[in-house]
């Protein structure tokens, strides 16, 4: 049997307390990490130096004091490319041999930036050809190394690329559709790469040395930059196949195999489907159906927040240390959402067990429930670790749709989503809302909230580096290291990122 590492019993040592810090490193947060950079004094003098050291340091850049090996970038100004060679030989500080040298005119323009801007030729000082073969920049260049892995991005809520990535993703749904994986994996992490840059591709170059993307991405890139749209993503968006599928899938319940059912059966439109009164609907599709409308318009962070105090106050009721996170979509910092994600445990051993029965119960009294499917938890630890991919996880959960009342929701504002209502929701003092709750044994809590929070591109690379990198298996339940055979315990999710060796990423970083 697998053996579980129990975690050290002895005390941890208590840190030495920093007793000076002599710059101001310590008191600007670092936004981009991977890149260190290091400005020569050489000619520019010690006080302008500090002062660009400083300015760098408030916008978030990472700037040695020392040139040590971390260094990418050596920021160099009045100084000739073999100028600085020459010095940082003398100097006997060629280790540096990884960086860039660059002129102090791509600092200033970084600063103006705010952000790290690529590096064009007239930002790089010429170094020799003799000199040049003890010095090897990277072939790339693009200054932010970008890696393969989402877990190994930091992507924001903002896309300042979604001309890009929304035809991506386009294109990717299309191939999901067809149920052709390779192709819509490729455009997928494509997208996702797109999404986690910070500053907006204005021209082919700017995906030098950026990974995934491919001649047939590209092309759909340098389409859309030359002429604002792309054909094959037009013709997608107006093929009936692609919207008949677009429409049946957002219906809940409603998965490829019966959209693919419908449209062979000439099916094509929303009123099709509820026109055609012999059409056998599973009790979740015919809910889903019946709450369409509502479902479809979106949930908001408040009627999201609503929900949650809501079921909040239930379970506290009966367990009042148990812990209700909103997961999902919510937690990465979206404004709506297609439903409302939330986890639950309890610290104490065994707390979660009745939860869920006793919560759908008291949302039933409450005349709440409008439907609910609770599915009982499959997790077999004899089982362990499995290598089943055929459901996102083993949780006892229930897939819910909830009447929640207008009152019960914080507005700032009339609700205005662009969504035009028919008259009977308007009349109505309630709106049903699609909600998952996951009920989780507190030692799992960890993975489960890794694996909720999303986005699916992020977990599914987290899963690839874990597999690839460090031949370990991840799932929403554990972490099993399998050259050492046994499960390694977490009880944050920064614990799990420490394990793989991955710098941690916040949830609102995770929107690959
Ligand atoms: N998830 C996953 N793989 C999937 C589906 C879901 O890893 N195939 C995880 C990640 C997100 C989380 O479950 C919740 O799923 P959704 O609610 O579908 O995603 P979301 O990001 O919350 O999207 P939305 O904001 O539309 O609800
Ligand atoms: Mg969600």
């Amino acid at each position: 049997m697998d053996r579980v590492r129990t975690p050290a019993l002895v005390p941890m040592k208590k840190k030495p307390k920093l007793v000076h810090v002599s710059t101001s490193f310590y008191h600007y947060e670092v936004k981009f990490k991977g890149i260190v950079l290091y400005l020569l004094e050489r000619k520019m003098g010690t006080s302008r130096r500090n002062f660009l050291m400083e300015l760098g340091r408030k916008r978030g850049f990472q700037i040695a004091n020392e040139l040590r090996d971390s260094v990418t970038h050596i920021v160099a100004e009045n100084n000739s490319g073999d100028e600085v060679l020459a010095w940082l030989q003398s100097a006997k500080l060629i280790k540096a041999n990884a960086c860039q040298i660059v002129d102090i005119s791509w600092f200033t323009e970084c600063m103006g930036a705010g952000y790290p801007i690529q590096i064009e030729g007239r930002h790089q000082l010429q170094v020799r050809e003799d000199c040049s073969a003890s010095f090897n920049p990277p072939v790339s260049s693009s200054c932010v190394h970008v890696s393969p892995y989402a877990c190994q991005r930091r992507t924001p809520l903002q896309d300042i690329n979604r001309i890009f990535t929304d035809a991506l993703d386009i294109l990717a749904e299309n191939y999901e559709f067809w149920e052709n994986k390779g192709p819509r994996v490729k455009f997928m992490r494509a997208s996702s790469v797109l999404k986690s840059l910070q500053s907006p591709i204005a021209s082919m170059k700017d995906l030098e040395g950026l990974p995934l993307l491919g001649e047939e991405i590209k092309y759909i890139i340098e389409e859309i930059l030359e002429e604002g749209k792309c054909c094959r993503v037009l013709e997608v968006m107006n093929s009936e196949r692609y919207k008949a599928f677009k429409v049946f899938t957002s219906i809940f319940g409603v998965g490829l195999k019966t959209a693919e059912k419908w449209y062979r059966m000439g099916l094509r439109t929303l009123e099709d489907i509820k026109n055609k009164k012999d059409l056998k609907l599973r009790s979740m599709q015919k809910y889903g159906l019946l709450y369409f409308e509502d479902i479809a318009s979106y949930v908001s962070k408040m009627e999201a927040e609503a929900v949650e105090h809501l079921v909040k106050n239930i379970i506290c009721e009966f367990v009042p240390d148990a812990i209700v996170t909103i997961t999902g979509g919510f937690r990465r910092g979206k404004d709506t959402g297609h439903d409302v994600d939330l986890l639950i445990t309890c610290p104490r051993e065994g707390g979660e067990k009745n939860i869920l029965h006793n919560t759908i119960n008291v949302l039933k009294n409450q005349g709440r429930l409008l439907f609910y499917d609770l599915i009982e938890s499959t997790f077999d630890d004899k089982k362990r670790p499995s290598r089943s991919v055929d459901a996102l996880d083993h949780f006892q959960k229930s897939f819910l749709i909830l009447k929640l009342l207008n009152k019960e929701v914080k507005t700032e504002k009339p609700r205005d989503d662009g969504w035009s209502r028919s008259e009977d929701i308007e009349s109505r003092d309630w709106k049903a809302i699609r909600v998952d709750l996951v009920i989780t044994p507190h030692e799992q809590y960890a993975f489960a909230l890794l694996g909720w929070t999303g986005t699916p591109q992020f977990e599914r690379d987290l899963r690839r580096y874990a597999t690839q990198e460090k031949k370990m298996m991840l799932d929403n339940h554990a972490l099993y290291d399998k050259t050492k055979k046994l499960f390694l315990r977490a009880r944050t999710e920064e614990d799990i990122f420490a394990h793989l060796g991955l710098e941690y990423v916040e949830p609102g970083e995770r929107n690959a």
